[in-house]
């Protein structure tokens, strides 16, 4: 049952009719003992104006950052970045080794193939939502 559903929602591409196309959005499945997860995602603005992401939620999580990891002096660290802008016409990505979602504190272990739900919330006041599939 579940896998015909997951194929649908890899081909059409999630949240079309807002002004940010979201698709390839995943989580990076890890230990239940680890007490946070990465989160990845593809953000396409359609629009001509930029669109500025201030929020994420997340019900099965406890808070949802966006992070930057960069590298300082040869060492690795994050840092956070509370508000998101991409340019009109622009395409974003949240990929390994650069911009994530840090996705604290889930409510239970994660596993492969389980689908969160996550919502933006936009600098006008706009939210979007989509679901993010959880992978090895
Ligand atoms: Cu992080």
């Amino acid at each position: 049952m579940q896998r015909p559903l997951l194929a649908l929602l890899m081909i059409i591409p999630l949240a079309a009719l807002a002004d940010l196309e979201i698709s390839d959005a995943w989580i990076k499945n890890l230990p239940a003992s680890v007490p946070v997860r990465a989160g990845y995602l593809t953000l396409r603005n359609l629009t001509k104006k930029s669109v500025t992401i201030v929020g994420a939620i997340s019900p099965g999580f406890a808070s949802v950052e966006i992070h930057r990891s960069v590298s300082q002096d040869g060492m690795a660290r994050m840092e956070a970045v509370p508000k998101l802008q991409i340019e009109g016409g622009t395409t974003v990505r949240l990929e390994p080794g650069g911009l994530h979602l840090m996705m604290m504190q889930p409510a239970q272990p994660t596993s492969p193939g389980e689908l969160y739900r996550i919502t933006f919330e936009y600098a006008d006041g706009s939210r979007q939502s989509l679901q993010m599939e959880v992978r090895k």
